[in-house]
């Protein structure tokens, strides 16, 4: 069977044909990290603003650490198909990503296109643990050893910051203007959080105070909310892609009809017309990250340990089973509900109830041991912010301690741990042999927990009573109603 390319798309049916024509799209995005959660999101919005109101805002898609991505799209000309699967399924091809970048082979490049003028926007979808900082606090953290080795400027800069600040660098030096960098990343105030990180790396370096001081004045960092399920493409998905499509497409990307984005309107250089394509563009996006945190991730990590532990592969088996599922729709309306600022005329209920319909879409098969992952990088945001105002009101968050639990658990059982902490996780909890242990242990997490968690008496004796049900009874006896 044929690829995916430029030369398939007069053979596909226009249904499945880009919005817009591939060839004609000039690059004005840089992206950071181009996985399938910006393919299915931000590309798609993109190219459908793009339709709408014109523009060069082609993407180039940069990938850290393999050439996996390179290679599924390169050979096809920057092509990948989205494949929506709800209740009925459909796919069409994307058009917006027109270049691809392999920063640890191609830094000079990255610099060099960093300080094009025809480079307008950076964004990031780098996950929570690209940023390098301490979860707790928000702030760089030097003593990691790439950024530490990227601030000495001997080499090409491996991190993602470094990899910012280099080619700011290099933009101020060419004269080539204002930019926005936008963070898409599922972290609170995620454009406050990238600034004080690239502040944090510029003030490090000899001589950065003038440029920090460019940076305040040319490079603008709005916030986002991102929102839409996408996980991890399998065999099946590439060869139902394949039958759809009538040609090989390695790149493709499944997702759920739902998308959603919010983003503070706040440029330096223009933008696509996203809210053409649905974005809302807005002065505040606090209160609606903070809902799509707390509700959908802390939900979503909730049932990924919960699930994994009673032995559920997919979101879907897990929602079927009444105990999780009931823990989840009591996380959301009695332990996160109450702690939020809904934004104005949002039916905060509705959302709760769409959600659950989301977490239950059987045709997306995403797995517990997905979502499972980088959790040291996840809890604070997702679940530690809402016992934090939960507990200041004098309310017992207990299904949100039932998900901190349920990590422990996790932890304390996984045959393997996929997060940049396992190290320190697994010499915690080697010797902790009673539930109370393991609390003690892992509480001791600072950049996690921070000061004010492990000493709240209440914290530890919810934390503690709910990892000691899951240790002698199992998720059956810790979900029971
Ligand atoms: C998930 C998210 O993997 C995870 O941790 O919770 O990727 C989630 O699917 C998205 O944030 C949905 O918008």
């Amino acid at each position: 069977m044929a690829r995916l390319a430029l030369g398939a798309l007069p053979d596909l049916p226009a249904a499945q044909r880009p919005l817009v024509d591939p060839r004609a799209l000039g690059v004005g995005i840089v992206h950071l990290g181009i996985g399938a959660f910006h393919r299915a999101h931000q590309a798609v919005f993109t190219e459908e603003a793009v339709a709408a109101a014109g523009g060069d805002w082609g993407i180039c898609g940069v990938t850290q650490r393999s050439r996996g991505v390179l290679d599924q799209l390169q050979p096809q000309d920057g092509l990948y198909s989205v494949l929506v699967r709800g209740e009925d399924t459909s796919l069409r091809v994307a058009g917006a990503v027109r270049d691809l970048l392999f920063a640890a082979e191609e830094g000079e490049r990255l610099q060099a296109l960093l300080a094009a003028p025809s480079t307008r926007l950076v964004t990031l979808t780098v996950t929570e643990k690209g940023y390098r900082h301490d979860p707790a606090t928000g702030r760089l953290r030097r003593t990691d050893p790439d950024v530490a080795a990227d601030l000495t400027g001997d080499a090409l800069p491996r991190t993602v910051i470094g990899q910012l600040v280099r080619g700011l660098q290099a933009r101020r030096a060419a004269d080539a203007g204002p930019i926005t960098l936008l963070s898409c990343d599922n972290l609170p105030a995620n454009g406050e959080v990238l600034r004080g990180l690239v502040t944090d790396f510029c003030e490090a370096l000899p001589d950065g105070g003038s440029l920090a001081a460019w940076v305040a004045e040319s490079v603008a960092f709005p916030s986002s909310m991102v929102d839409r399920i996408v996980p991890a493409t399998t065999d099946e998905d590439r060869a139902e892609a394949a039958r759809l499509l009538g040609f090989e497409d390695r790149g493709v990307v499944v997702t759920e009809p739902f998308r959603q984005w919010v983003v503070e309107d706040r440029f330096a250089a223009g933008r696509p017309a996203w809210e053409r394509a649905g974005a809302v563009l807005t002065a505040d996006v606090a209160p609606y990250e903070a809902m799509k945190l707390r509700l959908l991730n802390g939900s979503h990590s909730t049932l990924a340990y919960l699930g994994a532990l009673a032995g559920h592969v997919y979101v879907a088996d897990a929602m079927a089973d009444p105990g999780i599922a009931g823990v989840v729709a009591h996380l959301m309306a009695d332990d996160v509900e109450p702690t939020l600022a809904v934004p104005d005329g949002f039916d905060v209920a509705a959302y709760q109830r769409e959600l659950i319909e989301r977490f239950h879409n059987p045709a997306l098969r995403h797995r517990t041991v997905q979502i499972a992952m980088d959790g040291t990088q996840k809890l604070p945001q997702r679940l530690l912010g809402t016992i934090r105002d939960a507990l200041a009101r004098g309310a017992e968050p207990r299904f949100a301690c039932l998900g901190v639990a349920a990590w422990m658990r996790y932890v304390c059982t996984a045959d393997t741990v996929d997060d940049p902490m396992a190290d320190r996780l697994k010499e915690l909890t080697a010797e902790a042999a009673t539930p109370q242990a393991a609390v003690d242990a892992l509480l001791s997490l600072q950049e996690v927990f921070g000061e004010d968690l492990p000493a709240n008496g209440r914290f530890r004796d919810l934390v503690t009573e709910s990892l000691e049900a899951l240790t002698k009874g199992g998720v059956a006896a810790a979900t029971a109603p």
